[in-house]
């Protein structure tokens, strides 16, 4: 398969692959434990983050990075030049208090500066409706479509059902592939699942929208890599990749990026 970048007219097609390097966990899961506690605390100082993020973007080693709207701003204000490749994170949970009912608010005002938006809805949880709603009005009404590719995030929670489950994945991507982005995201399903075949129901699950597979906490390289085999097999159009890289220092994180491009470029 060809590596393509966001900004490239031919991403998200088929026979291309595309790995995306999110870093809105600072405020999804805190600074603390995004950065700085971490093999990489540099990745505190947002000067030192978006100079880094452009050095990966132009070795090739990512096609595109997604930013909370802060982040973004500043990278794209340095670096003009990768603004096709920056998706501004258009809304935000963060896991302050764990009994909040979750879901997403918005914070990013709007898309236009950037290459793609970025949405999360959260199917099973109380407030799905407001947060299918969100994107909906965005990708419908706004900007979207005209200016912009979209990248919708489904991660079933916020009820009493197994949220990581084939079926609950497969689900997600279906309501996901309903709104109509340019791409999904969803998780691989955990525990015992048939990996390379799972992952093809899932994609098949998307109606034909490409499917970003994976994020998580830091694991070992042999488990990224592992993951990559099989979504790149199972016909995932690549993955979404966070914690395993920027928490790595930056010369392992590269060794494990063009690892995981060698297994897609041969799939
Ligand atoms: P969780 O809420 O399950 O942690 O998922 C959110 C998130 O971590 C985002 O912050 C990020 O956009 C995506 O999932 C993938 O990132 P990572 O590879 O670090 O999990």
């Amino acid at each position: 398969m060809i590596h393509k970048f966001l900004s490239d007219d031919e991403f998200g097609t088929t026979d291309t692959y595309s790995i995306v390097l999110p870093i809105d966990q600072g405020v999804e899961h805190g600074p603390a434990n995004a950065f700085l506690n971490t093999e990489h605390p540099e990745m505190l100082d947002v000067d030192y983050q978006i100079d880094y993020v452009n050095e990966l973007l132009n070795e090739g080693l990512v096609s595109a990075t997604a930013l909370p709207y802060r982040v973004a701003t500043l990278l794209v204000e340095k670096y003009p030049e990768q603004k096709n490749n920056v998706i501004v994170k258009m809304n935000h949970a963060n896991n302050l208090n764990p009994t909040v009912t979750p879901t997403q608010a918005i914070f990013g005002h709007s898309t236009r500066k950037f290459g793609g938006a970025g949405f999360t809805i959260y199917p099973g949880s109380p407030a799905q409706n407001q947060m299918i709603e969100q994107f909906a009005e965005w990708r419908y009404r706004h900007d979207m479509p005209v200016y912009t590719k979209s990248i919708l995030w489904s991660y079933p929670r916020g009820g009493n059902f197994d949220t990581t489950s084939l079926e609950t994945t497969m689900h997600a991507a279906y309501i996901a592939a309903q709104l109509e982005p340019t791409v999904i995201k969803v998780k691989l399903p955990a525990g015992n699942y048939n990996k390379a075949e799972d992952v093809e129901k899932i994609v098949k699950s998307a109606c034909g929208i490409p499917v970003l597979f994976s994020g998580g906490v830091k694991t070992s390289r042999d488990n990224v890599l592992n993951d990559a085999r099989d979504i790149a097999y199972g016909g995932g159009l690549g993955m979404i990749v966070g914690r395993n890289v920027f928490q790595r220092r930056p010369g392992e994180a590269k060794e494990l990026l063009k690892e995981i491009h060698a297994i897609f470029t041969n799939a």
